[in-house]
């Protein structure tokens, strides 16, 4: 079922966990050579995967890149995004039934042209030979899903109150500024579980501080916010702040940890602590020290993190504000004609996140020198895998929050992953709804985009519609930059929109840690394209707007602004459920086929497959005070299949799973 194809010496990336033998045979499928692998495919084939990307869900007609990226700015013309996920499935059964999935385990750049310069043409091309490819055959699109993910290791798990909504923004710059975001949502009586702490609670950016001044007694806060219901979850970002006296960069430094550069010296880079360098994730003891460093923040009861800046991101180098100084002065006597003033323009332009700087500094793997760039989609995976693996051995029974910008596959298996720097803008809705498949394939099911969207200003209706989509999302996190329109729920007119909204995921909460625990169990989708789902039938090939979520849901949001409702393909007769303005429930049965459905801002409808149930409480202020007591079973099935577990400890297992019946 998986065939291994090793050439020449490829770097480990530990991102299999299946020990399997090397493929005695040619590789089915692809012609290679030349570091490129080609597969002719039919006018009608299919490709899926690829994880966080831009454009569809069937890749086709692009070229994308495995090249961790900080972009923010997702636009279609992007390659690539933050995480670097090298993972397809072809489907082209009109081309002698061909249909498998391919693995390339590379952690340097690589292309995927997907009849993007030839119509017919599959052509991945690597940097160099030292490349592991991976066959994955199976009968059905799921079985070819589940194989590699059996491949490449069981999905993170995380704790149960991070199912629930949580609010962010980077610009809390006191304690008093998230207690006032804990009243407004306590006032408008809106569930609420966590709000980050963006780099703002640190000490002049520096990892593992704490503003004293504008977040003092923060074991206390930590104490009193919990109290209320509410966690905390503080950013870490990759690179550590120059500064002398500063524990975290003297003991790095007088322990080699941080990269260096050709001579051996901490290659010194510019991101928001100012001057910095990069810890060695790749180095197994720099990995350990730097995890273990959390610990200063769990020990006052800080229970979940988000890794940041980890692709990593750049802003300059020592090594590059020299070169710009001294070229910039070449520009200052004469007269620039467009061209050299677009030169001269540049030169600060594009420093930032530079191939020069990849190709710049080292890491030490087991005494060995290794270039970044030929590591680089590394980088946060290294990152992730280090402070779970922190945390797992400070405190193995607990289930600890993280989740990371960068990513590879093999990270799923530490923590989740948020899709970055996406937009106040419509189509990002739609761009969210298209990556959570995608990324289900590759094993990060822990995923969610920044609801309302990061950059930009939001609308009451862009963020209900946005809501509508993340209340399905394992992580459904409200995130903005600094600088854009307050974009917390309490912030529009109209709460009761928005607590209608998220009182609703609270009232599927139940369905929907069941589903994600199933899905991690028996290594499945948590997010189905409806192509996976309906494989015979031509018509859900095509529809890349709605989604199946676990195992009896189907949702069709709302992505336009100003629409009353939309179109929904119905792949087979099934119950559609609306949630009303009045937080009332309404079901009713609908046909396979096309249909008009009406969806006002301040209301959700979502469908059950027939002869399925889904469960359906009240809500909750928060997670750990849903009542499962209250269950209900909505839809016109018999029973459901629940998982329920403590949501904390690490104690899972399928005997946690219980039938309720109607
Ligand atoms: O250069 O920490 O994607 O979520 O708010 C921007 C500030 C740095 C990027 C992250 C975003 C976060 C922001 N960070």
């Amino acid at each position: 079922m998986i065939k291994k194809f090793i050439f020449n010496k490829p770097f480990d990336t530990k991102a299999v966990v299946l020990d399997i033998k090397n493929y005695d045979g040619d590789m089915p499928y692809f012609s290679c050579g030349n570091n490129k692998f080609c597969y002719k495919m039919s006018k009608t084939a299919c490709v899926y995967g690829l994880g966080e990307a831009v454009r569809g869900i069937n890749k086709r007609g692009w070229i994308y890149e495995g090249y961790c990226s900080d972009d923010p700015s997702h636009t279609e013309e992007k390659r690539s995004l933050y995480g670097a996920h090298n993972f397809l499935i072809v489907d082209d059964k009109a081309n002698g039934g061909d249909r498998f999935g391919v693995f390339f385990d590379y952690p340097a750049r690589i292309t995927f042209d997907i009849g993007y310069s030839k119509e017919d043409e599959l052509m991945v091309s690597a940097q160099t030979n030292d490349i592991a490819v991976y066959i994955i055959e199976g009968e059905t699109l799921i079985d070819i899903v589940k194989n590699f993910r059996r491949l490449i290791g069981q999905s993170y798990i995380a704790p149960k109150w991070a199912f629930g909504f949580m609010q962010s923004r980077w610009s809390y710059f006191t304690k008093d500024d998230v207690v006032r975001i804990a009243d407004g949502y306590e006032n408008a009586d809106i569930p609420l579980d966590a709000i980050f702490l963006d780099i703002d609670y640190m000490e002049r950016f520096k990892d593992f501080t704490i503003n004293d001044e504008r977040f003092p007694d923060f074991e206390q806060f930590v104490a009193y916010m919990k109290s209320r219901g509410i966690r905390l979850v503080p950013i870490i970002d990759a690179a550590v702040k120059v500064e002398d006296g500063y524990d975290v960069y003297e003991e790095g430094k007088a322990n080699g940890y941080f990269c260096k550069d050709e001579n051996g010296d901490d290659y010194v880079v510019g991101v928001w602590p100012g001057r910095a360098v990069f810890p060695d994730f790749l180095n197994e003891d720099a990995s350990i020290w730097f995890a273990d460093k959390y610990k200063m923040l769990t020990d006052m009861g800080i229970e979940g993190f988000w890794n940041d800046m980890n692709e990593p991101a750049i802003f300059y180098s020592d090594k590059g504000l020299d070169r710009a100084f001294k070229e910039i002065e070449k520009y200052k006597d004469i007269s620039l004609d467009a061209n050299t003033y677009f030169d001269c323009r540049d030169t600060f332009s594009t420093l930032s996140n530079s191939q020069d700087d990849y190709n710049s500094f080292y890491h030490n793997i087991n005494g060995r020198k290794i270039k970044h760039n030929d590591v680089h989609n590394l980088y946060g995976y290294f990152m992730t895998k280090s402070a779970q693996e922190g945390f797992m051995r400070n405190n193995p029974e607990k289930r600890t929050l993280l989740f990371s910008r960068a990513s590879y596959i093999g990270a799923h298996r530490y923590g989740g992953i948020w899709t970055g720097d996406n937009h106040s803008w419509w189509s990002h809705i739609l761009l969210c709804l298209k990556q959570m498949p995608s990324l289900n394939m590759c094993g990060f099911l822990y995923s969610g985009c920044d609801l309302g969207g990061f950059n930009g200003n939001c609308t009451s209706d862009l963020l209900l519609r946005y809501l509508s989509l993340g209340i399905f999302t394992p992580l459904m996190r409200n995130h903005s930059a600094c600088g854009t329109k307050d974009q917390e729920c309490f912030a529009f007119e109209n709460t009761k929109d928005f607590k209608n909204i998220v009182d609703l995921r609270y009232r599927l909460i139940p369905y929907i840690y069941s589903e994600y625990m199933k899905a991690v169990m028996n290594n499945d989708m948590y997010f189905r394209p409806l192509a996976f789902n309906y494989e015979n039938d031509e018509m859900a090939k095509n529809v890349e707007d709605q989604l199946m979520v676990g195992s009896s849901i189907m949702i069709a949001p709302v992505y336009t602004q100003n629409a009353k409702g939309r179109y929904v393909y119905i792949p087979e007769d099934m119950t559609q459920i609306r949630l009303n303005a009045d937080a009332s429930i309404t079901e009713s049965e609908i046909k396979k086929g096309h249909h008009y459905i009406d969806v006002a801002l301040n209301e959700i409808v979502f469908f059950v497959k027939s002869n399925c149930c889904v469960p359906l409480c009240n809500t909750a202020k928060n997670v750990d005070s849903i009542d499962y007591s209250t269950i209900k079973l909505l839809g016109n099935g018999s029973k459901y299949e629940l998982y329920t577990d403590d949501g904390v400890t690490t104690n899972v297992s399928t005997d946690n799973i219980k039938t309720l019946y109607k």
